[in-house]
């Protein structure tokens, strides 16, 4: 397809996915709002409908928690309660005090969600200033939370698989062998998921009661961190979660300097991130970013998520070793698709299963990001390549990384939306 029928297509697809102020992420398996989604979403509306972006961004702030968390899901109120599982019975925002009055989920997302407001500010600034200065002050709220109730260091802990987005990661099996459902976890439970996607993609029914049980004990905690976290079971510090919060850091001086606010702080934390990502995560022998967590110490599992560290400003050799592990056979870089989710030369990769070797845009477009920022233009030249081959058969939620075969969702928004911003940058990075 060529580059003028793939906007095309991406600019259809966003449009079916609106729903008033937000997109969902897919229309039928995930019909609300989520955070991570939207702030990539949001990119991408920016280069086609600013107006679109701002609305995205400030619906999620709107349902942005007295504490500061921005939660993974804002429930559509107009969505059946059930569509979703688990939807707003399970998570029970509404005692909480603090929650607003959108239900939400308790957990959070990676936050890249003052990356995408700068950058839908750039794309419109002459109403983005205004826009800024309604979302400054919920951005950094968003960062001073994970600072103040997940810090590990300089460094944030994720407490839940699906905060850090990857869901299913081989990189969390460690410390969730430390979770114990009980053999009732699921009961009574019925996984919407499988309504919609093959069993054989998603996560497992034991990493299900996982789930379940994780996110109902820290709800029943009332979701207070200081009373969860002491005896929680899975705490983890992801390179993934952390990159996105020093690259928003960034992104947040910068809006403070746009505003005429102080800076300083955020270029401060941005730096302390970057720092604590070397000394505590990065693995200069393996030449790859490894998760922690709290009961089972590093992780030697070489998923994508340790690659994200690309878009931060990193040391030339660590960038050197990064790369050289995208082009090597674990990640084994081409122009046919996406990078693989999980180690391809690993025994428990599985090429159409999720987050353990499924190929998502998402993460190859935080990789591009991070190529064009240490000017690793051949190599970002081919990622570039990469999407655009695999969203020719349409923009699914993930691909096969041996066939480069759509699985999941195939009108997937985040695909849409991040293959917009690829097209309209050039190959060495310089925005069209
Ligand atoms: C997937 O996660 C949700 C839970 O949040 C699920 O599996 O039901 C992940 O791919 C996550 O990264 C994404 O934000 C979400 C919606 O697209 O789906």
């Amino acid at each position: 397809m060529s580059e003028h029928g793939i906007r095309a297509a991406a600019v259809a697809v966003l449009g079916k996915n609106w729903e008033h102020d937000h997109t969902v992420p897919s229309r039928r398996l995930y019909p609300h709002q989520w955070s991570w989604d939207s702030a990539f979403t949001a990119v991408g509306w920016a280069h086609v409908d600013p107006e679109r972006a701002r609305l995205e961004l400030e619906s999620l702030l709107g349902a942005q928690w007295a504490d500061g968390r921005v939660p993974q899901i804002a429930f559509d109120p107009g969505t059946a309660r059930d569509a979703y599982a688990p939807g707003p019975d399970f998570w029970r925002s509404a005692q909480v005090p603090g929650a607003p009055v959108r239900e939400t989920s308790g957990i959070v997302q990676p936050p890249l969600h003052a990356v995408a407001a700068w950058e839908v500010f750039r794309a419109d600034p002459g109403p983005g200033r205004a826009f800024l200065e309604r979302v400054y002050s919920g951005l950094r709220s968003q960062h001073e939370y994970l600072r103040r109730e997940r810090a590990d260091g300089d460094l944030a802990v994720i407490v839940h698989p699906w905060e850090s987005g990857q869901d299913n990661c081989p990189s969390w099996d460690a410390e969730l062998a430390g979770v114990a459902p009980p053999a009732d976890a699921l009961d009574g439970y019925q996984r919407r998921d499988l309504d919609h996607a093959d069993p054989a993609d998603r996560p497992t029914d034991r990493d299900y009661a996982a789930y379940i049980h994780l996110a109902g004990r820290y709800r029943d905690h009332g979701y207070r961190d200081a009373d969860a976290l002491p005896d929680h079971s899975f705490v983890v510090t992801d390179p993934l979660f952390n990159a996105l919060l020093g690259w928003s850091d960034e992104a947040l001086a910068r809006i403070a300097d746009e505003l005429g606010l102080l800076a300083q702080q955020h270029r401060d934390d941005a730096r302390r991130v970057r720092d604590a990502l070397l000394t505590e995560l990065w693995d200069a022998d393996a030449g790859h970013f490894f998760a922690r967590g709290r009961h089972s110490g590093r992780t030697v599992e070489y998923a994508v998520g340790g690659l994200a560290p690309l878009v931060l400003d990193l040391p030339a050799d660590v960038v050197d070793a990064l790369v050289r592990g995208i082009r090597g056979p674990r990640f084994a870089l081409d122009d046919r698709g996406p990078l693989p989710s999980y180690d391809r030369t690993a025994p428990g990769f599985d090429p159409t299963r999720y987050w353990r070797g499924a190929a998502w845009v998402n993460t190859s477009w935080l990789v591009l990001r991070g190529l064009e920022r240490h000017g690793r233009h051949d190599e970002a030249d081919t990622l570039r390549a990469a999407l655009l081959t695999a969203v020719g058969d349409g923009f699914f939620e993930y691909y096969d990384p041996l066939t480069g075969t759509g699985r999941g969702s195939p009108e997937f928004s985040w695909s849409a939306a991040l293959v917009l911003d690829v097209l309209a940058r050039v190959p060495g990075g310089v925005a069209r």
